[in-house]
């Protein structure tokens, strides 16, 4: 009953605390995977509340852990979602962490009958934990898995990760269109940095990669990037950034691979105290040919 539920929270919130500072202390998800989930490794799979499609039991911690090919992400998609609802999931919940340890970002906590959809992972790890309370039962859920290598685009909400042109180490296809929008911690910024290897032919400015220093095309270009030099590290200003990646049908040719990762806001004291030091930025913009000929233009954002 509701009612009861209500009268019960705080006795169980308090019981809550104490099992999950447990596991939150011990690290170890082996603790909690002998109750139920486990680690799935390799290219697909299926995940499901315990006794699914039946309703799930009651007082349940339950963890996945996901780990896809090294280099790969992993696409997380629910094809059944029903867990007893609450304002903030406070009674029972399926949290999504974009990593694989406890410690890891997290993506949502999710409770009722808004399905979560498609979840897709920064990394080749996601982790993801199911608790349900004392009472009430949803029906529960079932997510299939499937490790993407070939992925294109996508919001990333992670603190670190490596994205990659189509096919990548192989040549990238034509008329590419890839649109990345990578999010971190707020109040952390981020940095992106381009492998040695990096190839996109000059097609009079149809290929390309640009990174936006925000969340899409209406926020400040950092850089345009073509030519066989690989672009210098690029940082943005807040905690997200967007990175595009277009082709024509002039050809398939090249690739590029980048890891982000998070590094130390404004806020932050390091960062502080570097800012003082270093009082404007300034963006130079330069012309350099590629050995096709063709013009190639360049800006980076220097500190
Ligand atoms: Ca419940």
């Amino acid at each position: 009953m509701q009612f009861d539920k209500i009268k019960y929270s705080n006795w169980w919130k308090r019981l809550k605390w104490g099992s999950q500072a447990q596991a939150n202390t011990s690290l170890n998800i082996l603790n909690f995977i002998s109750v139920c989930g486990g680690v799935q490794q390799g290219e697909s799979g299926i995940i499901s509340s315990p006794n699914y499609p039946q309703p799930y039991n009651s007082s349940s911690l339950c963890s996945w852990l996901l780990i896809a090919p090294e280099g790969q992400t992993i696409n997380l998609t629910f094809v059944a979602f029903e867990i007893e609802s609450h304002r903030v999931c406070g009674w029972d919940s399926v949290t999504i962490l974009n990593g694989g340890s406890p410690s890891s970002p997290v993506i949502g906590q999710y409770c009722g009958t808004a399905s979560p959809g498609t979840i897709q992972s920064g990394s080749n790890q996601l982790l993801i934990n199911f608790h349900s309370d004392h009472s009430i039962q949803g029906g529960g859920f079932q997510a299939t898995w499937t490790a993407d290598s070939l992925g294109c685009g996508g919001i990333l909400h992670s603190e670190n990760g490596a994205i990659r042109s189509p096919h990548w180490p192989q040549n990238f296809p034509r008329n590419t269109r890839c649109s990345w929008t990578i999010i971190t911690h707020e109040s952390k910024h981020l940095e992106i940095a381009f492998n040695a290897s990096f190839q996109i032919p000059d097609s009079n400015g149809q290929y390309y990669v640009a990174i936006y220093d925000g969340p899409d095309i209406a926020s400040p270009l950092l850089g345009k990037f073509c030519g066989d030099v690989s672009p210098p590290a690029i940082k943005s200003s807040s905690n997200n950034l967007l990175l595009l990646f277009i082709t024509d049908s002039f050809g398939a040719a090249g690739g590029w691979r980048a890891s982000f990762r998070e590094t130390l806001g404004k806020h932050d004291n390091q960062v502080y105290m570097f800012a003082k030091k270093t009082t404007y930025l300034h963006t130079r913009s330069l012309h350099l040919s590629t050995r096709q000929g063709f013009l190639c233009k360049f800006f980076s954002v220097e500190t």
